[in-house]
């Protein structure tokens, strides 16, 4: 059985493989390379799904789409949903990084506090079009560092320090380490019933 997942970003293709094959060792995740749908939803289920949909009506095979992002308290929960824009229109998650970090520059601890959130949708295509959708999401709750620190993971990684890690940021972790933790992670445990269910 094969199973599609709608991202062009490497390291999400990176983390699903590994927590996928915990779940579902017979399933092979391809990657999806077809047009691209303009994911213009204001949360992270509605782009999740937009980007879930799309592929499956491309391939006809189950698709999972991973819509996610930072959100900060002290913003109101932004970048959230911009968070792969956040400081213009090319992704850049160096510059988004350094921007967020100069929003914050006037916030000190306790008011840090942030969370990375993780939707993912799995669209099941039917005979007749859809026949399921579902979305399930996960929070790792977390603060801002001031400076950046580590060389893993991708995005904010080097500036958010997870609650449950010791003071290191999720840049800091081993790729184990992140994929047992993060919000992503959150997210399969709510996943996983739902890929048992799939067809063998
Ligand atoms: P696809 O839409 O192709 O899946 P994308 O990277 O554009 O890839 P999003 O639109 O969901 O995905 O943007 C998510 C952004 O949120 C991502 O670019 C990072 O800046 C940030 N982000 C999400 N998960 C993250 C993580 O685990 N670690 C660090 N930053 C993360």
């Amino acid at each position: 059985r094969r199973i599609v997942l709608a991202t062009h970003n490497p390291h999400k293709v990176e983390e699903f493989g590994a927590i996928v094959a915990r779940v579902r060792p017979d399933l092979e995740v391809i990657g999806y390379d077809g047009p691209e749908p303009v994911e213009d939803g204001v949360t992270f289920a509605a782009n999740a799904l937009i980007k879930a949909r799309a592929a499956a009506a491309h391939t006809g095979l189950p698709a999972l789409a991973d819509d996610s992002g930072v959100c900060v308290d002290v913003l109101g929960g932004a970048p959230g949903v911009f968070s792969a824009y956040w400081a213009g229109h090319r992704k850049d998650a160096r510059a988004n990084l350094e921007l967020l970090l100069d929003q914050l520059s006037d916030i000190a601890d306790p008011h840090r506090t942030a969370q990375f959130v993780s939707t993912i949708a799995l669209v099941v295509p039917g005979p007749d079009g859809v026949a399921r959708e579902d979305t399930v999401e996960g929070v790792w709750p977390g603060r801002l560092a001031t400076a950046p620190s580590g060389r893993g993971g991708f995005g904010y990684d080097p500036i958010f320090l997870p609650d449950d890690q010791d003071g290191r940021t999720a840049a800091d972790l081993s790729a184990e380490e992140k994929n047992a933790a993060s919000h992503r992670a959150r997210a399969f445990v709510a996943l996983a019933p739902l890929l048992s269910t799939l067809e063998r």
